[in-house]
């Protein structure tokens, strides 16, 4: 059995924010199986191609006890990228690798502590349901937003994942008291009605899966015309929680904005080829290709109506990419109603 005391320290000593354990019971099924039922996956297929795993991560880990659930806060407020059409999680380095290398290295030094010990991690990517194991691990709940809320830092924080077989002296005591109340300011205020209740998002909804993960072809126009100074991800529904009223600036410089966070919609819609691989790779924004970007930006700016736009759109109307062409001529569509 191993001590949370010395973990408890490590994970700050590596630069997590914060740390729960939770004990590695199955998921029930119910929460995933609805959800993927009702479609709200959109076309997400590997959200429904290992289930199991995601409910029960013995199937990860032989002989899995432990899921350590390591919490960081992102939020800051940069002059340089106030008006930022980029969701604040993309702003600095790849918050993938940021966590991935902080799990790494706490790995290292637990199994230095444990000879022999069983691990498996993920970011984000792997087939575990992160929030769930968070709330287990009592470090706060998921919020009507849908997203993972803690008392220090409200919802503006990332999450990682680490499953040990063994066991640990300590457990959290499961998700902590919901703060929602009667509060409905996110319903009200997501501007395609994602949120269906419960702390349940429909994904073909949400901007920020229509910016980030619908790359094969155009946005459906209702969703396009929301596309307000906003890009890649999208977070209205975390602007205006009261929960997130008192955020606490990340100081590590892996959160600092990267120089893309300083662009406006008229530069990222006008990215060379050069200047995408040089402000690109390193962020979390090498998600959306190249042409993807562009074609987001370009819609901002048909919503916009922006007229310095006119030169830039006409060009795009040319562009060897067909995702950003149709986009330019529906933007300039928007310009000359
Ligand atoms: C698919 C996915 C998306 C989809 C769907 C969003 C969603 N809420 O499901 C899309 C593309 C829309 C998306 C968007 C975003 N995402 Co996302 N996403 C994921 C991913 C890969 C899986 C989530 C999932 O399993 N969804 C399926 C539903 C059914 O499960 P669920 O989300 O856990 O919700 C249910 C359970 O939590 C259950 N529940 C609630 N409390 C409890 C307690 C217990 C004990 C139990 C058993 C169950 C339970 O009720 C919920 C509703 O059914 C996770 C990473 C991961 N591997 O977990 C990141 C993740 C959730 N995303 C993250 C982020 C940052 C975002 C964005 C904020 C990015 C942005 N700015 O644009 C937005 C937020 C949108 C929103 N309002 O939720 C962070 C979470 C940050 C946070 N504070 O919550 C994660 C954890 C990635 C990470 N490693 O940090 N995302
Ligand atoms: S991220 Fe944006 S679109 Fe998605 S649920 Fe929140 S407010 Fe709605
Ligand atoms: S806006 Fe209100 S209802 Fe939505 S998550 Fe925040 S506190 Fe909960």
């Amino acid at each position: 059995m191993l001590p949370t005391a010395p973990l408890r320290d490590l994970a700050r000593s590596v630069g997590f924010d914060l740390v729960g354990f939770a004990r590695a019971e199955p998921i029930p099924p119910t929460f995933i199986m609805e959800w993927l039922e009702a479609g709200f996956a959109a076309d997400m297929d590997w959200m429904g191609e290992r289930v199991a795993e995601r409910l029960d991560v013995d199937r990860l880990l032989p002989g899995a006890r432990t899921v350590i659930s390591f919490v960081n806060n992102y939020w800051r407020d940069d002059e340089v990228s106030v008006g930022s059409p980029i969701a604040r999680y993309a702003r600095g380095r790849d918050y993938h690798s940021t966590l991935r290398d902080r799990m790494k290295a706490f790995r290292k030094a637990v199994i230095r502590m444990s000879p022999g010990l069983g691990t498996y991690g993920s970011v984000d990517s792997g087939p575990l349901m992160e929030k769930v194991w968070a709330a287990r691990a009592g470090l706060g709940y998921v919020g009507k937003n849908g997203c993972f809320i803690t008392e220090p830092y409200g919802s503006w924080v990332l999450l990682a994942t680490l499953i040990l077989d063994a066991e640990v002296d300590d457990y959290g005591t499961g998700p902590a008291a919901d703060r929602c109340g009667a509060c409905r300011r996110c319903l009200m205020s997501c501007p395609t009605g994602a949120l269906v209740g419960n702390g349940r998002v429909d994904a073909r909804a949400c901007l920020s899966y229509q910016t980030i993960e619908n790359r094969e072809q155009q946005v459906p126009e209702a969703f396009r015309l929301k596309f307000d100074n906003l890009i890649f991800g999208c977070d209205i529904c975390q602007q205006v929680c009261p929960l997130n009223r008192r955020p606490v600036f990340a100081e590590h410089p892996r959160f600092a904005p990267r120089a893309v966070a300083e662009l406006g919609t008229l530069e990222l819609a006008g990215l060379t080829p050069t200047q995408y691989e040089e402000l690109i790779p390193g962020t979390a924004l090498a998600r959306a290709r190249y042409d993807v970007l562009r074609r987001n930006a370009v819609y901002a700016l048909g919503v916009a109506r922006q007229a310095d736009s006119r030169y830039l759109l006409e060009k795009l109307c040319g562009d060897s990419s067909e995702l950003v062409r149709t986009a330019a001529q529906w933007a300039l569509c928007k310009l000359d109603p």
